[in-house]
């Protein structure tokens, strides 16, 4: 018994983290296949204690494999993903291409879990700064009906990849010792321009779109709409980089149709919440935030406001590990829900 699993992207930042999460959630493996492109192949990397050698990611790699977790980039997975679901694999995949495709289902487990079952070999994994947030705002949407959400991120540079955290550690160092340096990745490798992000923040993330928002701000915004399975949710985002390593937060305003509804109402239910951690004690300095977070599946939310003109709204700081529940460990939790609703058989 096991499964056959393939990690597209082994070598990168997410890939590395889905390994660790695999090997510490005990998946069951019979057997893995380690793929990336031709840049990293040939390198060894261990897993449960054995060394398991990369291989050029070919379509023919994935004839038997059960599940690809992919992490490689959208051109990556725009080539292959197709041909490992032709071959029989389920796909999820963790870049930005296949997220609104109608016939992709978009998953966080703790949200809409029961969507995997109408996958067609892709199921696409969202966007970091999106599933802390719905991971948070399911259990209100839920209880007390939501209608309007304003967040305000800010976001680590591990989001941006490897390459990434290095530009921010040369950087820091270059500052302190009072060098001369030139950005090159921050705030996106492919634009025009290239922004200091050492002690500084940068109120861009992604490419500009035609309506003046980034393409994170509108991820932010589609992919929560069809998370949630409403289209009238009012969602509006402004994404924002920090010299932080690892661990977004974010500034949440929301609006619930329940004007009645407590700070302790609101506490107590995101208290029991699935992902969720609650650390909110204003009186004893005690909130979120990412340093704390690094390393943790959870999603911590506090600072927990309602608001003083607006019965119905509300204000959280909600803050995760981007690289955990933001991608890797998201990624295997639909893989493990794969088997618990028996969509796969292991
Ligand atoms: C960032 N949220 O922090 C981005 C990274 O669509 O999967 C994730 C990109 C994506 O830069």
């Amino acid at each position: 018994s096991g499964l056959h699993v393939a990690v597209v992207g082994a070598t990168g930042a997410v890939g590395q983290q889905m390994l660790h999460t695999l090997e510490e959630r005990n998946f069951p493996i019979k057997k893995l296949t380690l793929l990336s492109s031709e840049r990293s192949a040939g390198k060894k990397v261990l897993f449960k204690g054995e060394e398991v050698t990369i291989e050029v990611a070919t379509p023919d790699k994935f004839e038997g494999v059960h599940i690809a977790l992919f992490s490689a980039g959208g051109s990556v997975s725009k080539e292959l993903a197709p041909e490992a679901a032709k071959r029989g694999a389920i796909v999820v995949d963790n870049t930005s291409y296949f997220r609104m495709d109608p016939n992709v289902p978009l998953v966080v487990p703790e949200v809409n879990e029961e969507d995997i079952k109408s996958h067609n070999g892709i199921i696409a994994n969202p966007n970091c700064s999106t599933i802390q947030m719905v991971v948070a705002l399911e259990p209100i949407r839920k209880s007390y009906g939501l209608t309007k959400v304003i967040v305000s991120t800010y976001q680590a540079v591990s989001g941006a990849g490897a390459a990434a955290i290095d530009e921010l550690e040369s950087q820091s160092q270059a500052i302190l010792n009072k060098e001369a340096f030139t950005p090159s990745i921050l705030p996106v490798k492919g634009d025009k321009k290239h922004y200091q992000i050492a002690f500084n923040a940068i109120p861009q993330i992604d490419k500009f779109e035609e309506n003046g928002f980034t393409f994170e701000e509108l991820k932010m915004i589609n992919e929560t709409k069809k998370i949630m399975h409403d289209q009238n949710l009012q969602v509006a985002a402004t994404c924002v980089r920090l010299p932080v390593v690892t661990g977004h937060s974010e500034s949440v305003y929301i609006e619930v149709e329940d004007e009645n509804v407590t700070v302790q109402d609101m506490k107590a239910l995101l208290e029991k919440a699935p992902g969720v951690v609650l650390q909110d004690n204003p009186a004893e300095q005690v909130y979120p935030m990412p340093a704390d977070c690094v390393g943790s599946n959870d999603v911590f939310v506090g600072r927990i406001r309602k608001d003083l003109d607006n019965k119905k709204g509300f204000h959280l700081w909600i803050v995760s590990d981007n690289l955990l529940k933001g991608a890797a460990w998201n990624s295997v939790q639909i893989a493990e829900s794969l088997v618990k609703l028996g969509v796969i058989n292991r």
